[in-house]
């Protein structure tokens, strides 16, 4: 069993771990190559005052066949676990002492992918989940904001990190990706979740 170097970050009304060096670099490298033929990619659309909209960045929902789960109101079925998915869900597994019958992975191309500000608490993710965040590929900022206080706090997710929420985090905080006009590479972020199906 590996043991890793953690900092938690100074939240009220969360609990939130940061792992910087949680992949070696080599190996990290190696999923984020893999990863990007691995999956199957999809261009997402979500209907805004009865228009179509592109989702800004490529997403691919795996996991076990009963994981279904509706995301900013998109019902997803689940893909089947890849080679370097399930090895990345059973480090996940021993890290934080919690099981992942699903993963939604996104692909940010560049500066101009983001992901708007919310919280992962759809009823089937169960009252204060476990969120297991990994990231390969290009820093972005990741951004909480606390819904009655509007206080604010950032942190850099680097390549080969992992970020693990729990607790009442998602009740009391929104997160989010802005976008950014600085020349940037890609990204691949991975959230393991545990879906119920009886909720
Ligand atoms: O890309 C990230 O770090 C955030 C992803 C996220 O919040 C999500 O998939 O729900
Ligand atoms: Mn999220």
């Amino acid at each position: 069993m590996q043991l890793f170097d953690s900092v938690p970050l100074e939240m009220d009304d969360a609990n939130v771990e940061y792992f910087p060096n949680w992949l070696g670099l080599s190996q990290a490298d190696a999923f984020l190559t893999r990863l990007k033929t691995e999956l199957t990619w999809s261009q997402d659309y979500i209907r805004i005052y009865g228009r179509d909209v592109k989702i800004p960045r490529l997403q691919s929902w795996v996991g076990d066949p009963d994981s279904t789960y509706t995301y900013s109101g998109l019902p997803m079925q689940p893909l089947p676990w890849s080679t370097s998915l399930s090895t990345i869900r059973t480090l996940c597994e021993q890290t934080t002492h919690n099981t992942f019958n699903s993963v939604l992975a996104n692909w940010y191309r560049d500066g101009q992918d983001s992901m708007g500000m919310h919280s992962d608490d759809e009823p089937e993710l169960g009252r204060e989940p476990t969120i297991a965040s990994v990231t390969l590929g290009y820093p972005r900022k990741f951004i909480f904001k606390h819904k009655q206080t509007g206080q604010k706090v950032d942190v850099e997710l680097e390549h080969g990190s992992l970020l693990v929420m729990c607790g009442s985090t998602q009740q009391f905080w929104q997160h989010g990706i802005n976008k950014t006009k600085r020349q940037i590479d890609d990204r691949i972020n991975l959230t393991f979740r545990h879906i119920f199906k009886d909720y």
